[in-house]
């Protein structure tokens, strides 16, 4: 198979778009895409203080490489979570990632509140994890003064979020899935640039270009059928991803929640809270050992 544009060996066929590309052509195309999402949704501007987080996965390192290439501001946070090796390997990417883009890199070490991953012994250890994330990086960017926080989420993310949501009848989280979210209440500003790009568009653009990162899988990780539902409905329907995700889009614009969380300061930390006391102070208490 041979690349359409310069007729050298094509590293892949991507079907939604009726291409092949090679190595040497693929990076060009894929920054060409996220820029025009960032465009299209109004999603990062040039001028922002720009906090990207990265695990050092596939999809946060293509993130932050193609906002740097593409003359964003960023500089990089990387928490370490404390999952034994996997925790270590990330780290390293991150660091490895900051020097290759001569970019500050900031890491928050998760276990100097007292608790890590790897002590959390309940069964939805990703829910704590992924509340303990969302808290450092907005607590992070908050104190430091960041405009906006970008996240590595793919296609595949935005609607496995919406599937599980929907089908325990969460539709309130609907309006969340907007590719931006704007600061307020001491919640800063999200930003997905990814949110188009599938997981396979992401690991070709950190493959073609030797972007550092971590092949190992979270340990915790738990199988994921809708992931493989999603795939399965993708070979079938070719761009069933980006149509679907365009269209939650439009559906999280247009849904109105009658139901608004009351924000308040957590009575321990002063975070943004829906209690008194916020979801990450109560894992201090249950998990930390002080
Ligand atoms: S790091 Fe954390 Fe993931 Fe590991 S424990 Fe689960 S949420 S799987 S992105
Ligand atoms: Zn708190």
């Amino acid at each position: 198979m041979k690349c359409s544009k310069c007729k050298e060996k094509a590293i892949a066929y991507l079907k939604p778009y009726r291409i092949a590309l090679c190595k040497n052509c693929y990076p060009n195309f894929y920054l060409n895409l996220v820029s025009r999402s960032i465009k299209k949704y109004g999603i990062l501007r040039k001028v922002e203080r720009i906090l990207a987080c990265v695990s050092g996965g596939k999809d946060s390192s293509a993130m932050a490489f193609a906002l740097k290439k593409l003359g964003y501001n960023i500089e990089i946070l990387h928490i370490d979570l404390g999952i034994k090796e996997y925790s270590v390997k990330s780290k390293k990417v991150a660091e490895e990632l900051a020097e290759e883009l001569d970019v500050p890199i900031h890491v928050v070490e998760l276990s100097e509140y007292g608790f890590t991953i790897d002590d959390v012994d309940v069964k939805k250890v990703c829910s704590v994890c992924g509340t303990a994330k969302r808290y450092l990086m907005n607590r992070f960017a908050r104190l430091n003064g960041f405009d906006v926080i970008s996240t590595g989420h793919t296609a595949e993310d935005l609607i496995l979020f919406f599937f599980k949501n929907v089908l325990s009848g969460g539709i309130e989280w609907i309006p969340k899935l907007i590719p931006r979210s704007e600061s307020s209440d001491g919640l800063i500003a999200r930003a997905r640039p990814l949110f188009e790009r599938s997981e396979k568009e992401n690991m070709l653009f950190v493959l073609s270009l030797n972007v550092p990162f971590v092949t190992d899988e979270c340990p915790h990780a738990p199988r994921d059928v809708w992931k493989e539902i999603i795939y399965d409905i993708e070979i079938k329907k070719p761009g069933f991803k980006q149509n679907f995700v365009r269209g939650l889009i439009k559906l999280a614009k247009s849904v109105k929640v009658e139901k608004e969380w009351e924000l308040k300061k957590c009575r321990i930390c002063g975070e943004t809270s829906s209690s008194d006391i916020c979801a990450f102070c109560r894992y201090v208490e249950k998990f930390g050992r002080v």
